[in-house]
């Protein structure tokens, strides 16, 4: 299997498509040596086309991303932070990270970027640990006379951990909407934290505001943790910082989904949580349309705490991702990412109506972001049979508990939907409303099947043939319209991997 050699030889003479040699070159390397994975490769990028994305944290990023996550500089290891290494040779890296960070402050307005965390939930930890050894850690030294904490004897090394794992941490439930790493019994933080749950209000499906200031007074905790994953309503941060500073409680917002919405000036004013936050996490890949990453925000004051996310929580951080992600900010800073980010809102709000429209009920009547949650318990199904036929009609997006969820979270009675995919296709108001008719005109096709033993299954389901069909035929016509990388040319590999 020579795949370069045999394109070459096809478009010998015709204009160079730079992008789709670059990704010949790459198969091509791949391939020689796995040729499995080279086909996973190239049938995912054929699944992602010809499956109309609406996973709400997911998106597209650009060519110019990819490339630089796939070389050598992910052999590099640079532990430390940007001149101060723990290990010889990383000047490039020091560039790399430098740059990624700058770009990250120009964009978002941040007095301080560590760009370092792999995922949203590295950022978090960075963020929780940077906290808890500014308020926690650092003055318990300093009753101790001592600015080393090895130095400390095991007595004093034990009160001080014990204090530090005894810390409040008040965050959204998952239920409504907030994200694992915010103290759900599953994840580390609340093993980590003794942890407080706000919920969204049962009528309006929105935060309550003066519910969380009697909250805040009540349990007066370390952190206030606002952010979410499956949240539609807008968030106002200047009130909510009041809130905190009234108890002196460290403000810290997880912006991992709308990262992008504040880049692009979709979310401004009292709405952008940046000038009132202590310390903003987010990942780089939702709506911010950068490489899979983390990255935390803070401001100067906690800096010096941040950067230490290695040795504190992290091992060495990976150069090759901080190369792209200092890309993907550059290309966020931009009047076409601007117009990108107000246009993805533009788009949820449409989504939101049409399928309210077509009888959908659609958590909180709308949405304020990106995210639109639909219930589909109220037509008598589990979000796991809504996704599973929506995705045999074309469409990849997720099941998600909604508000007091009675299904949990792995059947759930929500779908999530989001529109930075579908926007950075190109698509439109119109559209949205042509999806949406689609999505309706699924659910209300579908039937919950029997179990073996004859209940009601919440995973099985019966779909009407002719709605698949149409379904099919409609996102086709949608797709065919908006293609993903349009440079590259999959029918090409169809001879090396059917
Ligand atoms: N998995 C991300 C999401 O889908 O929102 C959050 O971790």
């Amino acid at each position: 299997m020579d795949i370069l050699k045999d394109y070459l030889t096809k478009t010998a003479g015709e204009e160079l498509n730079a992008e789709m040699l670059t990704f010949v070159a790459n198969i091509d390397a791949v391939a020689k040596k796995r040729p499995e994975i080279a086909k996973s490769i190239v049938k995912e990028l054929v699944d992602q086309r010809s499956h109309l994305k609406l996973i709400a944290s997911e998106n597209f990023c650009s060519l110019a991303v990819q490339s630089a996550m796939g070389n050598l500089l992910t052999d590099k290891y640079a532990e430390g932070y940007a001149g101060n290494r723990f290990y010889a040779g990383c000047d490039n890296v020091d560039d790399i990270e430098r740059l990624a960070s700058k770009e990250a402050m120009a964009l978002l307005g941040a007095e301080h970027a560590y760009v370092q965390p792999h995922s949203g939930a590295d950022a978090n930890l960075v963020a929780f640990w940077a906290i808890l050894r500014k308020h926690v850690q650092t003055p318990a030294l300093e009753k101790f006379g001592e600015k080393n904490l090895l130095n400390i004897t095991k007595e004093q090394w034990d009160e001080i951990r014990a204090e530090m794992g005894n810390q409040k941490l008040l965050g959204m439930d998952l239920y409504s909407g907030g994200h694992l790493t915010h103290g759900y019994r599953h994840n580390v933080s609340a093993q980590m934290f003794d942890v407080y749950n706000y919920h969204v209000d049962k009528e309006t499906g929105l935060l309550d505001y003066e519910n969380l200031r009697q909250m805040l007074h009540d349990i007066k905790p370390l952190i206030f943790l606002i952010g979410f994953s499956a949240y539609t309503g807008a968030v106002d941060y200047e009130l909510l910082k009041s809130y905190a500073d009234e108890v002196g409680a460290v403000m810290m917002v997880d912006m991992a989904h709308f990262a992008g919405l504040v880049a692009g000036g979709g979310l401004t004013g009292k709405y952008n949580p940046i000038p009132y936050a202590h310390i903003c996490t987010t990942t780089t890949h939702k709506t911010l349309r950068g490489p899979r990453g983390g990255m935390v925000l803070c401001k100067k004051e906690y800096a010096e705490y941040v950067d230490k996310g290695c040795p504190h929580v992290m091992g060495g951080p990976l150069p090759n991702v901080m190369a792209a992600k200092a890309i993907a900010f550059k290309e966020a800073n931009t009047p076409e990412f601007k117009a990108y980010a107000k246009k993805i809102i533009e788009n949820s709000k449409q989504l939101a109506a049409s399928l309210i429209e077509k009888g959908i009920k659609v958590q909180a009547g709308g949405t304020e972001n990106h995210i639109v949650l639909v219930d589909v318990a109220a037509l008598g199904l589990t979000g796991r049979q809504a996704e599973s036929a929506l995705r045999e009609c074309g469409m990849t997006l997720n099941r998600n508990t909604l508000p007091f969820d009675e299904y949990g979270p792995w059947y759930t009675s929500g779908l999530r939907l989001g529109t930075p995919a579908t926007t950075t296709l190109g698509m439109g108001r119109d559209e949205m409303a042509e999806i949406a008719d689609i999505i309706a005109a699924v659910l209300k096709s579908i039937k919950p099947a029997l179990d073996k033993k004859g209940n009601v299954s919440k995973a099985r389901y019966t779909l009407d043939e002719d709605v698949k069909t149409a379904s099919i035929r409609r996102i086709k016509g949608i797709l065919d319209k908006f293609v993903l990388y349009p440079e590259i040319d999959t029918d090409f590999f169809t001879k090396y991997f059917n």
